[in-house]
């Protein structure tokens, strides 16, 4: 079997690129070790910024996004129990989506499932051979546990954190920059109305508090948590009375619900380099990590991989070289400002364990400043909304 381009990975990352190369003409086969519900059922993100919203409706994929994402045109920074609103509309005049990453990606499956797209669900054994050559292979195990080979001209490594891609590159190649965090976020989906209309970063004595939702009818909501702790460790009435202490301010009340679903993220700020070796491009988490708190992480994903169609589509069908040679470096700006972005909302926010007063007034100066300055509320609000591709 033969295709131009092997996609390791069905999230938003591997998904776009296969949207965007056949836009352009060009083979694809997307493999995923989980199944289509699951991909389909995952929790993760759920802000798109200005620019990503943009980039979906270009390519056709806005239709949904449009009619029940909801547009917010600013976020409220809570802190001594008080709201403090960033207005990004009037800052910056631009405006973010809530819309589930796995809205995004249940629209993508559909729309190159209509269009005839190969994507293959529930493989294993997932190799990739002969990256250094102009023939490079990616052999697998298919559903039915049947092993198979596909030859092509560029594998794209869109397996997320713990995929084979990165781990496919040889020792030695890859300069890694790390940062772990001394706490994790533990998310709720709950059954009932927000209690806002708008995202809630709070921060508290008892650590941070972020209020956001998923549409009308479903809340999210995360709690700072220690690193190592465990979900058992969590009912559901000691989530929601941490909750109500945290995000406590006069003249707002927390609605209750069923949860849905319950899980503890680790925290942590990740960048590898090069992003290519040989005819292997990595893409969205298979190559960086940030951390969830300036909904910086489906964004740059999805950034990756437009630079990375066109660059394969000036290769592919033109013949010139030089967009796949500048493709690590085109995107690396982009991760390092949301790298700093993510890093500076999060040691903003959270309570570090090792914290004394002065790290607390610090912290609370900092708040205040953003709240305050139209400046330094800029800032925020420009990262926020997403910077301009180019
Ligand atoms: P994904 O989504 O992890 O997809 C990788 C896919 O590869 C599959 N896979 C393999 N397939 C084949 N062979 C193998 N050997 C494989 N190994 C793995 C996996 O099953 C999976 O389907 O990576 P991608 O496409 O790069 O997308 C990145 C985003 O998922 C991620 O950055 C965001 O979810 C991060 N994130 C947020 N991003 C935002 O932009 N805004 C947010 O508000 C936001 N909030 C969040 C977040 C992530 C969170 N968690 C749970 C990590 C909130 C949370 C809690
Ligand atoms: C979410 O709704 O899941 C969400 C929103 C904002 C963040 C992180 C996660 O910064």
């Amino acid at each position: 079997m033969r295709t131009q381009v092997v996609i390791v990975g069905a999230g938003p990352a591997g998904l776009l690129l296969s949207h965007l190369l056949a836009m352009s003409g060009i083979d694809s086969v997307v493999l995923e070790t989980r199944s289509r519900e699951y991909v389909e059922r995952r929790i993760r993100a759920g802000v798109l910024e200005q620019p990503t919203v943009e980039l979906l409706r270009e390519v056709g994929l806005g239709e949904r996004m449009d009619r029940e994402g909801l547009p917010h045109e600013g976020i409220s920074l809570r802190f001594d129990g008080a709201d403090h609103r960033i207005d990004f509309a009037a800052l910056t005049g631009r405006s973010i989506t809530v819309y589930g990453q796995q809205e995004v990606v249940k629209d993508l499956i559909a729309a190159r499932t209509a269009a005839g797209g190969d994507l293959r669900f529930e493989v294993t054994d997932v190799a990739l051979h002969d990256l250094d050559s102009d023939a490079p292979r990616v052999t697998f195990r298919d559903a039915d546990g049947v092993r198979q080979e596909l030859r092509c001209d560029a594998v794209a490594g869109c397996d997320g954190f713990r995929g084979v891609s990165r781990g496919s590159i040889p020792a030695g190649v890859l300069t890694t920059y790390e940062r772990s965090y001394p706490f994790a976020w533990l998310g709720i989906l709950a059954e009932t109305p927000p209690s806002h209309d708008e995202l809630i970063y709070c921060y508290h004595e008892h650590g941070f508090a972020l209020h956001s939702m998923r549409s009308p009818q479903v809340t999210r909501l995360y709690l700072q948590v220690p690193p190592d702790e465990r979900i058992e460790d969590w009912s559901d009435a000691r989530i929601w009375d941490e909750l109500h202490v945290r995000l406590a301010a006069d003249g707002f009340a927390l609605t209750e619900g069923p949860l849905l679903e319950k899980s503890i993220t680790p925290m942590r700020s990740f960048v590898v380099e090069p992003m290519r070796h040989g005819r292997l491009f990595l893409a969205g988490d298979a190559a960086h990590i940030v951390p969830p708190t300036g909904a910086k992480g489906m964004n740059l994903a999805i950034a990756d991989v437009r630079h990375l169609s066109r660059a394969l589509t000036a290769w592919l069908r033109e013949g010139r070289t030089e967009p796949i040679d500048g493709y690590g470096q085109a995107c690396l700006r982009r991760i390092w400002r949301a790298q700093h972005f993510s890093w500076w909302m999060t040691s903003m926010l959270h309570r570090f364990p090792d914290a004394d007063a002065f790290q607390h007034q610090i912290q609370l100066s900092q708040l205040r400043y953003t709240a305050t300055s139209p400046a330094a509320a800029t800032s925020l609000a420009e990262n926020y909304v997403g910077l301009p591709f180019d």
